[in-house]
């Protein structure tokens, strides 16, 4: 018999600056009611699900700063999802900014929840890459500033085994860097759970503006055959405070195969039975990294980073 689930992404459109989270929790919750409706086991929401991209603001006020983020999860405004997913016994991974009382200070940082279907806490992930900048940058349109507002996650990759697979997490741009798949699928991820906020164009380095939804696709079909797991990536979409975020939620096979699409950029669910057990067969098989990986061959060079030019 094989270890099938069921998985849904609920894309969203955009979330305005003054949109409250009782607002914003209301739409997740008709998303998840969605979700459980088409048999999903689990539902995955996009990073910072809850608010407006704030870091796209230079925000010189901490108060408001502070506004955008979650000190407890659930809290009064979030709990309503936890109480839905016991309900209906669905999961979700939920995508937050998290600030805590630590060490005498304040921490912020970028994270998301895996939550089971008694709505327990399983897992926590706090975002590694932060991209952007910390400098202020007014002359552009929007701004980017992950590295003002959030640390570096101090988590690590973790991986659950939960709700009858083995599920990890990331955030964004983590779904760049091979190593964040490859990591996971080395503590045995089958399902790869991420959201995402990518604006169709980079002021300062529109490099790669006509490829943004081109490379969203290639990371994770890249990501999810190469280390044999399915990986469900959603994103935040649409004209949000005059920003354009690409939307393209994906569910993709081991296979590297895109098995179910978002074609909106609004609140929207995709959902996809995914059997875990491809897995299983993939880290067997061409993808056996006890078998074939030989990383002690690979000439890597540790501490080395960056290019080395030729002689
Ligand atoms: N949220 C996030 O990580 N977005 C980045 C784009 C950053 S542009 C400076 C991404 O990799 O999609």
């Amino acid at each position: 018999m094989s270890r099938s689930i069921t998985v849904g992404g609920a894309q969203l459109g955009p979330i305005a600056r003054n949109e409250s989270r009782q607002v914003v929790v209301g739409r997740l919750l008709e998303l998840m009611r969605e979700a459980h409706g088409r048999g999903c086991d689990l539902v995955t929401f996009p990073e910072l699900a809850l608010t407006s991209f704030f870091p796209r603001w230079w925000l010189d006020d901490e108060d408001e700063l502070d506004s955008f983020f979650e000190r407890e999860m659930p809290s009064a405004a979030t709990r309503p999802l936890f109480e839905l997913a016991v309900d209906l016994g669905i999961g979700f991974y939920l995508g937050y900014a998290e600030l805590v009382e630590e060490e005498g200070r304040k921490r912020r940082f970028n994270s998301a929840v895996l939550v089971d279907k008694s709505g327990q806490i399983v897992g926590k992930y706090r975002k590694v890459h932060l991209p952007g900048h910390a400098d202020n940058r007014p002359h552009f349109p929007f701004q980017h500033l992950e590295k003002l507002y959030f640390e570096v996650g101090d988590l690590g990759f973790g991986t659950w085994r939960t709700m009858g697979g083995v599920m990890g997490m990331c955030i964004c741009n983590d779904r760049r860097w091979p190593e964040t798949y490859r990591v996971l699928s080395l503590k045995g991820a089958e399902l790869v759970l991420l959201g995402y906020n990518t604006p169709s164009t980079i002021p300062w380095d529109p490099t790669y503006d006509d490829q943004a939804s081109f490379h969203n696709h290639l990371v994770m079909q890249a990501g999810a055959y190469q280390n044999g797991t399915w990986v469900v990536g959603v994103a935040k979409a649409g004209d949000e405070e005059g920003c354009n975020l690409i939307g393209g939620s994906a569910i993709v096979a081991p296979s590297g195969e895109i098995v179910a699409l978002c074609s909106s950029k609004d609140d929207e669910l995709i959902s996809a039975a995914c059997d875990l057990d491809i897995c299983v067969r993939n880290k067997d098989a061409m993808f056996s990294f006890e078998a074939h990986r030989r990383i002690e061959h690979y000439g890597v060079i540790t501490g080395q980073t960056g290019v080395t030019p030729p002689e």
